[in-house]
């Protein structure tokens, strides 16, 4: 069978079967995106302005955090100039209002909570419990409708509201994302590819503030989960992770003792020592997901470093290379599934097997092409719409590596022990906005898996 076949018929199995999966518990990182599509001129005259040697001098070197403007302009020309993603904390208020000034094109629902929320509850009708730091009137008017709640309230009052239903005057926590084009120009610097610098003006996620009913009742929140998402951990580092970490393990503990898978979301994490630590807990964990940075990054702090590099060498990655580094991460931690994305395609290796897993992955990469293609998937039906996008060529060499390395047939394959899930993604070749695709398909995909099942 062709892969456009094998995409209709895990699509429409995944559509008939997806009002079977009960709740699913996400936490951590729910904030407003405020996308700004920059402007050549524009940036020109605030470079100009800001002092361009200053700038370009951050452009070299992204800072730790960002406590001026000729440091945010000097990030978001590091993005640039290399196609890359960053997103760094906005420490200085003076740097905060020149962001809230400079305005933006559209607020859209941030954080992988918040997208999850929206995509899972409110567009294929999945229940979800959402963690939102913070509650303020526009956070809340970003929620879809659909099954989508907040714990209100404690003890025997506890109750799960839809967030427009949660009426608080909470703070605002804004992510300004600043998204180019690939061949974006500007200065000496041109983008390779399309991607975005993130300036997170906002106290709550990236110190992973927890709400105090999922301090205090996080039983009684999770006691009718069925599936459970962690994300928004990238952020911490080595001075303030321990605090949050132990709420995590508390969280986990009680999540395995009522026998609920938990997905980690695993987002680039500049600190190593956090890195550390999340590795060492990977094996409470069911699943991770993360993409060829992410693997890399992993590989980087396990003392891998050469299979680090052999990962970030060439483009598309290399199959075997990302297989190996896949089965050392789950023999060392014993996670269950890894889910690995990459420009071009993705893997699923998993300790148990069928069919299920791949076309989970199919369902997940035909949303994905949806979100690129739209921007905002509003309804199920958005995601066929993007069965005319063309398979991926590039992935075809990719295809033929597993054939001939693993006898790999129809994308599944048997290695060392573990079931190797393979599908070619569709790539949408002028996306709306690179936003939230990643986590478009960490959830459709694990959410998929266990409607499959
Ligand atoms: P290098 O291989 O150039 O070190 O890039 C590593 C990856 O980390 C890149 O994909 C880059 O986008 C990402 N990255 C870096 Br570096 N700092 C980051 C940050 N603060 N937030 C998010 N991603 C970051
Ligand atoms: P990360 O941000 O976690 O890397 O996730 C982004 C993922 O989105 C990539 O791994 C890639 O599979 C997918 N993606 C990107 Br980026 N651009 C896409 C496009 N134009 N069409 C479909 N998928 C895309
Ligand atoms: C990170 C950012 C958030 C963005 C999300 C998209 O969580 O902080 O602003 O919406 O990534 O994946």
């Amino acid at each position: 069978m062709g892969w456009d076949n094998l995409y209709a018929s895990a699509f429409e199995r995944v559509r008939a079967n997806i009002d079977m999966v009960g709740k699913v518990l996400l936490a951590y990182n729910t904030n407003i995106d405020a996308i700004k599509y920059l402007q050549r001129e524009d940036l020109e005259v605030r470079i100009e302005k800001a002092g361009q040697e200053e700038v370009l001098h951050y452009a070299e070197e992204l800072p730790r955090r960002i406590e001026s403007v000729p440091q945010l302009l000097g990030s978001i020309l590091w993005s640039i100039g290399r196609g890359k993603a960053a997103e760094l904390f906005v420490e200085s208020c003076s740097t905060r209002f020149y962001m809230k000034r400079w305005g933006w094109d559209e607020l859209r629902m941030g954080g992988q909570v918040g997208i999850m929320a929206n995509l899972l509850g409110g567009v294929y009708g999945v229940p979800v419990i959402a963690h939102v730091p913070q509650l303020s009137r526009l956070q809340a008017e970003l929620f879809k409708e659909g099954p989508i709640y907040v714990p209100k309230g404690e003890g025997e009052n506890l109750e799960l509201v839809h967030p427009k239903e949660f009426k608080a005057d909470e703070e605002n926590c804004i992510h300004y994302i600043y998204e180019f084009p690939r061949g974006f120009r500007v200065l000496d610097f041109e983008a390779p590819r399309e991607n975005r610098f993130i300036g997170s003006a906002d106290d709550y996620n990236p110190n992973v503030v927890i709400r105090p009913e999922f301090e205090e009742q996080f039983e009684e929140i999770a006691a009718n989960a069925e599936l459970a998402i962690l994300s928004g951990l990238q952020a911490l580092t080595e001075e303030n992770y321990r605090g949050p970490l132990k709420t995590v393990k508390a969280h986990l503990d009680i999540l395995e003792e009522k026998g609920i898978p938990v997905h980690l979301e695993f987002a680039f994490t500049p600190d190593e020592t956090v890195r550390k630590a999340f590795v060492g807990i990977l094996g409470k964990f069911w699943s991770v997901g993360l993409n060829e940075v992410e693997l890399a990054s992993v590989m980087n702090v396990m003392g891998e470093k050469a299979i680090a590099e052999k990962l970030l060498a060439s483009d598309p990655v290399d199959p075997i290379a990302v297989t190996e580094a896949m089965l050392k991460l789950a023999k060392k931690t014993g996670v269950r599934r890894i889910h690995f994305h990459t420009y071009g395609y993705y893997f699923a290796l998993t300790d148990y097997r069928g069919e299920f897993v791949r076309d989970a992955l199919l369902f997940a990469a035909l949303a994905a092409a949806a979100k690129a293609k739209l921007g905002d998937i509003r309804n199920i039906d958005d995601v066929v719409k993007a069965m005319d996008v063309p398979v991926n060529e590039k992935a075809e060499g990719v295809g033929e590596a597993l054939t001939k390395v693993y006898d790999m047939e129809n994308g599944i394959a048997e290695v060392n022990g573990y079931q190797l899930a393979f599908i070619p993604t569709k790539i949408v070749a002028k996306p709306r906005s690179t936003v939230g695709i990643g986590d478009t398909i960490s959830s459709s995909a694990f959410v998929g898996e266990f409607a499959l099942r």
